[in-house]
């Protein structure tokens, strides 16, 4: 790749622009990055590229989002090139694929592997960051595209005894590389979320005995996943650019619409087999069936009905089938799980549910999990206990801007960002699929493909104008947030104790984090911005 040096020749700086993270979206940074000509180094704490998939590769890992439209379309070959083999990718194929643009870019020689921003201070006078890594070493640089991703600091339960457990101790978020056997063992699992739903059923195929330990049940609809033949594949390639093209205007970064009906205009006939139908897209498209479905309870509360029934169908056990729907929120307000025989796993005899709010944990042992009215004795423990989303990983970096506040200090009230991509007080400082953007609520890799393809046309701009910074305005930035929540407020998402409201962590600020606009009308008002010269952000040498 070659291109102009656009940058100003600094030669105090180590390179333009800093990349932090090698999953997706930093991976699309160092790669466009350096189509403009930029010196670009990344950092990622892996020994690889991947980010989310190279750390959570726990068995049944799959992405909720179909391969076909989650994976890159900046490169028509790339995209002809590289056959998913199934509707639903499972995490091995999705890190491979990672690997693939990783080699076929030649991108990883521009990363430094098992190293991690520690600190990083704004130089004023010299527009450039001052990186401080974990192992010691300092760079300067003139950019930083943050993009170490929205799922990426591990929750460890603050559960008393925890250390104290003799046997095997996983995390989904960190599994290892090696093979795990839950060969004649008895295995623990806390957490049923995506990630605990997604492994459980695997484990119990093997496993002596598997306990689930629940605190919230959680609804999820079945992947329907299968393999993609050839044939389909060939219709698939023959549309891929239409295809690209709806994703962009759509709601969600896929082709998937809602019926644009009043559900009120439709027979019970017509509206039940559209339920079955969006039952059949599987996982979080079903969500997405209905205008109103996540802002009006009745419509909710319809969709609530079906899939109840759906896992009452499954459940052999009536007050199993009870413990494990959901009563505390409305269906879509926390994200939809996407399985492959989870419910069907409690009708096995080596399966049993702990309800956690009839049977609290009081602590970990040495030998397992005691709760108030029993002890399960365990071989294997398996924490899928979540992530501190969306702001964790930012807040952990000690960013100090010129008036030296921290981003965690910035943040103590809740995010406010300029479009997600900034933040006030912290200049030269592009943030990927952060709070404020439509990030996990949309299709990652399109989303970062977008934010960074925005960033590096403001940076462009900057240079371009003779400039050497750029901050987004504090009013802009307030603007903006309050929009941010004001559709929030809108739908029933703020009523649910999820981890988008930052309900799943101890002390955060309770606030809906993501933009739910749609994918299409945020792309809208990045490209208003930008026409009116980027508005909201002030420039400075
Ligand atoms: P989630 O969805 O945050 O799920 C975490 C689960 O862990 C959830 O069931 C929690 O129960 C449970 N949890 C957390 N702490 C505890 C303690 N201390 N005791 C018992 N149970 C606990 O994380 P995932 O990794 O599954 O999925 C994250 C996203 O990745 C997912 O939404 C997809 O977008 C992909 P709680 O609900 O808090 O009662």
């Amino acid at each position: 790749m070659t291109g102009p040096n656009i940058s100003p020749n600094d030669n105090s700086l180590d390179c333009d622009v800093l990349v932090v993270g090698a999953g997706f979206a930093g991976l699309y940074a160092v790669y466009a990055a350096r189509r403009l000509g930029h010196s670009v180094v990344g950092i990622e704490a892996g020994d690889d590229v991947g980010g989310t998939w190279y750390w959570n590769r726990y068995p049944g890992a799959r992405c909720d989002v179909e391969s076909i439209d989650y994976s890159y379309s900046f490169d028509a070959e790339l995209q002809r090139d590289w056959r998913w083999t199934e509707r639903y990718a499972t995490q091995p194929e999705i890190l491979a694929y990672a690997r693939h643009v990783a080699d076929r870019f030649k991108l990883r020689r521009h990363y430094r592997f098992n190293e991690r921003v520690a600190a990083a201070s704004f130089d004023e006078a010299a527009a450039a960051w001052t990186v401080q890594l974990a192992k010691g070493d300092r760079l300067r640089a003139r950019w930083i595209i943050f993009a170490a991703g929205s799922l990426s600091t591990p929750i460890r339960p603050d559960i008393s005894g925890i250390d104290d457990f003799a046997g095997e101790m996983l995390f989904t978020a960190r599994w290892p590389e090696e093979r795990v056997t839950f060969d004649g063992k008895r295995v623990g699992i806390i957490g049923t979320g995506a990630s605990g739903i997604q492994c459980a059923p695997i484990i119990a195929q093997t496993a002596a005995k598997l306990t689930v330990f629940q605190r919230s049940p959680n609804y999820s609809v079945p992947a329907f996943n299968r393999a993609l033949p050839d044939d389909e594949w060939a219709e698939i390639q023959a549309s891929y650019s239409e295809r690209r093209r709806q994703s962009f205007a759509s709601g969600g970064g896929s082709p998937h619409e809602v019926d644009p009906r009043e559900i009120w205009d439709i027979d019970e006939g017509e509206r039940a087999s559209l339920f079955e139908n969006g039952w059949k897209k599987g996982g979080v498209l079903f969500a997405k069936i209905f205008p109103k479905q996540t802002m009006d309870e009745r419509v909710n509360a319809l969709a609530r009905d079906f899939a109840e029934k759906k896992i009452r169908a499954i459940v052999r056990d009536e007050s199993l089938a009870d413990d494990l729907i959901p009563t505390d929120h409305a269906i879509g307000t926390k994200r939809i799980c996407t399985d492959s025989g989870y419910f069907e796993t409690f009708n096995r005899d080596n399966v049993e549910l702990v309800n956690l709010r009839r049977d609290p944990i009081i602590e970990i042992t040495e030998r397992g999990v005691r709760t108030r009215n029993a002890s399960h004795d365990l071989d294997m423990l398996i924490f899928a206990t979540g992530f501190d989303a969306m702001t964790g990983t930012i807040t952990r970096v000690d960013f100090r801007g010129p008036g030296g506040q921290s981003m965690a200090e910035a943040w103590a009230d809740g995010p406010k960002t300029m479009l997600g991509l900034m933040v006030p007080g912290f200049p030269n400082l592009f943030n990927i699929t952060g709070p404020g953007s439509p990030s996990v609520l949309t299709n990652m890799i399109l989303g970062a493909e977008q934010h960074v393809n925005w960033a590096l046309g403001l940076m462009s701009h900057t240079q371009q104008k003779g400039y050497t910074m750029v901050e987004a305005r504090r009013d802009a930035a307030d603007a903006w947030t309050a929009h941010v929540d004001a559709i929030a407020s809108a739908t029933l998402f703020t009523q649910a104790k999820s981890w988008y409201m930052g309900a799943n962590v101890d002390g955060k600020k309770r606030t809906f984090m993501p933009y739910i606009g749609g994918f299409a009308a945020y792309i809208r008002e990045c490209e208003a911005v930008r026409a009116e010269g980027y508005k909201g952000f002030v420039f400075a040498s």
